[in-house]
């Protein structure tokens, strides 16, 4: 394949099929150049002063890391004075950021997790940044701080863009705007986003699950059900033997899914029966929802499509199953019985 740059891909892409106006384009590649900012800032690990907590905890009531701080403040600071934006929002942030009256506000709404699986970064496994970009409905007029946490309640299929960077062994940038989903790899020497792959499809048959099992006996029964099915292998009902994988960062497990195939599953458990799930809908389920449906694969709740879930709160959680479709399909079935 020959290699084209980031901003090629999105300059061809606006002139064959006219989905990425000179707004969002601009919106996309400052989100890129954000995440290799932040991909410098975690590769020091230990070399700067990045890792261990920042002793502040976040909106989910979670001990915010230093490099959750920096990365957040670099996705805000690289995105207020574009025209691209009206608000954002955020994992590490209570509230909507609406952009400052000095700056010209623009009709794009960014959503995003800016350092996914911080578990992860002390301990130095593939951890990564998540966003959803929507745009902004209904009419505002007069002041720009009209923009509320209710302009960002929309459902997942509205999304005009999605993606995710992994800072792992490569740093790599995942991109959808509908058109199904191009994988970037970043050229350290020129500080370039070359493209490496384009089209991903998902299997829609896979031998390997995305669990944490250690929640085994939380489990709802059609859950329960589908796992203890692919632990019995070639004998038991599956008739074939599965392989698991469980990085403990969405963007891992994901982009392995988007790889190679797998299904991918945080469902609700009873460990506390309120929360319908562990994963947050707006700013990890919705965009990886997008990017696994643009690749032929499916994302559910266990009853509904994580795209046609309308949000109530803008830190909702959800329950999550998704990955290959035949998979998916399985265990949703199994939640209808
Ligand atoms: P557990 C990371 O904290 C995260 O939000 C996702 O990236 C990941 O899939 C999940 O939580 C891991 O959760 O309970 O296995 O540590």
């Amino acid at each position: 394949m020959k290699r084209i740059s980031l901003t090629q891909y999105l300059v061809e892409q606006q002139r064959e099929h006219g989905r990425i106006p000179a707004e969002l384009r601009l919106l996309i590649e400052i989100v890129a150049r954000a995440c290799k900012t932040i991909a410098i800032a975690v590769n020091k690990g230990a070399l700067g002063d990045v890792l261990g907590s920042a002793e502040t905890e976040n909106v989910q009531g979670e001990v915010q890391k230093k490099l959750d701080i920096i990365s957040n403040e670099v996705l805000i600071e690289a995105n207020e004075w574009g025209g691209h934006l009206a608000a954002m929002a955020s994992e590490e942030m209570d509230t909507i950021h609406v952009v400052p009256h000095r700056y010209p506000q623009g009709e794009y709404l960014l959503l995003f997790d800016p350092l996914d699986g911080s578990s992860n970064i002390d301990v130095n496994v593939s951890i990564g940044t998540i966003f959803s970009v929507l745009r902004k409905v209904g009419h505002h007029h007069g002041r720009v701080d009209e923009i509320t946490e209710e302009d960002f309640l929309q459902p997942g299929r509205a999304q005009a863009a999605a993606g995710y960077c992994v800072y792992g062994p490569q740093t790599t940038l995942v991109l959808t705007v509908g058109e199904g989903v191009a994988v970037f790899t970043l050229n350290r020497e020129t500080g370039s986003w070359m493209l490496t792959a384009d089209q991903v499809q998902i299997p829609a048959d896979t031998q390997e699950f995305a669990v944490n099992m250690s929640n085994l006996r939380h489990w709802a029964p059609p859950v329960r059900r589908y796992i203890d099915e692919c632990l019995a292998g070639k004998d038991g009902p599956r008739g074939k033997d599965f392989n698991m994988r469980w990085v403990a960062s969405m963007v891992a497990d994901v982009h392995r899914i988007l790889t190679r195939g797998g299904v991918f599953l945080y469902p609700w458990d009873q460990r506390e029966p309120h929360k319908p799930g562990k994963l947050r809908l707006m700013y990890e389920a919705n965009p990886m929802a997008f990017l696994v449906e643009q690749a032929g694969g499916s994302a559910t709740n266990g009853s509904q499509r994580i795209l046609d879930i309308v949000p109530g709160t803008l830190h909702e959680r959800v329950s999550v199953m998704l990955g290959s479709k035949n998979e998916v399909q399985r265990v949703t079935g199994y939640h209808a019985d």
